[in-house]
């Protein structure tokens, strides 16, 4: 018995607003449907961030339906979580809901057990930071099986997973679950920890959203043997992933640079995105846009930043990534990962939308959990 564990598929996210980029997406989650079906899965389980946005676009709605017809015509259920990509902060019926509706997909993020196929699911939908309190008290009442196969499906970061984007702990979850099928991180984890009955998979993003700047990524998801006592999960990669690289490159040598940059282009994929930043003194960018023509021409996406010396924090002059950027500006001047991210990423989005209240609970709860150590 084999069941596919995705995650953030972000249908409809285009990096740098292109429709390739776009297309990347739905074909990625193209591909964990064909290579499911292919592998004879019996069961695909979603844990959130379906959509990139609580509103999708009729073209991610139509292409996320056709991806579960193919399913339903297979004889293969598709369960889901949300994320915080498909809630939206006004309450309002998630656009995902409405597959349930349709019969094509069913939500299991209410936190009641569903028996599908002999396998016991059961999941919770996205609860933000200032909901931890409140989902770890629901967590400690699921009445947790004992013999018997069993997924527990959530959207959150564990500070075991992730020490920045952490929400809850390990110890939190219980204990008797046959595998853990996690969502919201972007990079794949997996780990067996003693205290908890299977294992624990984030899967991470089918594809990389624009969060995750431009890098090398291996992008998959996880088939999961239900057959044997002890669950154990197989890694997929995927095949169509566009290649990304972000290279440091020195202005004196750029033609060199650039050359083995192209050569190291692999020829049977897709074309690249290739971010350049540039280091030295007086770049002249009429010089570097006539030597990074030929590179250009064999990319999707190609752009190129100074590295720059400013007033203590080194910043690229025209980011292409404005969050990116803001984070590593937040990180060297606080000196403080921690206390950067908890800035940037927690405190920032509440302030942005004026919501003081929520942003005050926060502080209260980050200084009464002593979150940070300030004596240092
Ligand atoms: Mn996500």
């Amino acid at each position: 018995m084999l069941v596919a564990h995705v995650s953030d598929t972000h249908l409809g996210a285009a990096q740098f607003g292109l429709k390739e980029r776009e297309d990347d997406c739905y074909e990625a989650f193209n591909e964990v449907i064909d290579v499911s079906i292919r592998e004879g899965v019996s069961i695909i389980v979603h844990s959130g961030d379906i959509f990139d946005d609580p509103r999708p676009t009729g073209t991610s709605l139509a292409k996320f339906a056709e991806s579960l017809q193919k399913l339903r015509d297979k004889g293969i259920p598709f369960l889901f979580t949300l994320g915080e990509h498909d809630i939206s902060r006004v309450s309002a019926t998630p656009s995902a809901l409405l597959f349930e509706k349709l019969g094509l997909a069913q939500y299991i993020g209410r936190g009641e057990p569903k028996m599908v196929k002999g396998i016991n699911f059961v999941g919770f939908h996205k609860h933000r930071k200032t909901e931890a309190a409140e989902l770890v008290k629901k967590l400690n009442q699921l009445q947790t099986p004992r013999n018997e196969r069993s997924v527990l499906v959530l959207h959150q970061a564990l500070f075991e997973a992730h020490k920045y984007a952490g929400e809850i702990s390990v110890n939190d979850l219980p204990r008797n679950f046959s595998y853990y099928a996690m969502g919201h991180l972007h990079d794949r984890f997996e780990k067996k920890f003693d205290m908890l009955g299977g294992l624990l998979c984030y899967p991470g993003s089918t594809d990389p959203t624009g969060v995750e700047g431009v890098e090398s990524f291996e992008k998959g998801f996880y088939i999961v043997d239900f057959s044997s006592e002890e669950v154990s999960a197989n890694w997929v990669k995927l095949e169509s992933t566009r290649p990304q690289l972000s290279v440091e490159v020195k202005y004196e040598a750029l033609e060199e640079e650039i050359k083995s940059i192209i050569a190291s282009i692999p020829k049977e994929k897709k074309k690249p995105v290739v971010r350049l930043g540039i280091s030295g003194s007086s770049i002249d960018p009429a010089v570097v846009s006539s030597k990074i023509r030929a590179l250009a021409e064999r990319c999707l996406y190609c752009d190129w930043q100074p590295m720059e010396k400013v007033e203590g924090a080194k910043v690229i002059s025209r980011p292409a990534d404005m969050e990116e950027e803001v984070m590593r500006i937040a990180k060297e001047l606080l000196k403080n990962e921690d206390l950067a991210y908890f800035a940037v990423k927690e405190l920032l989005p509440l302030l942005e939308q004026g919501k003081t209240d929520e942003a005050n609970d926060m502080l209260w709860e980050t200084f009464e959990r002593r979150r940070f150590d300030f004596r240092r």
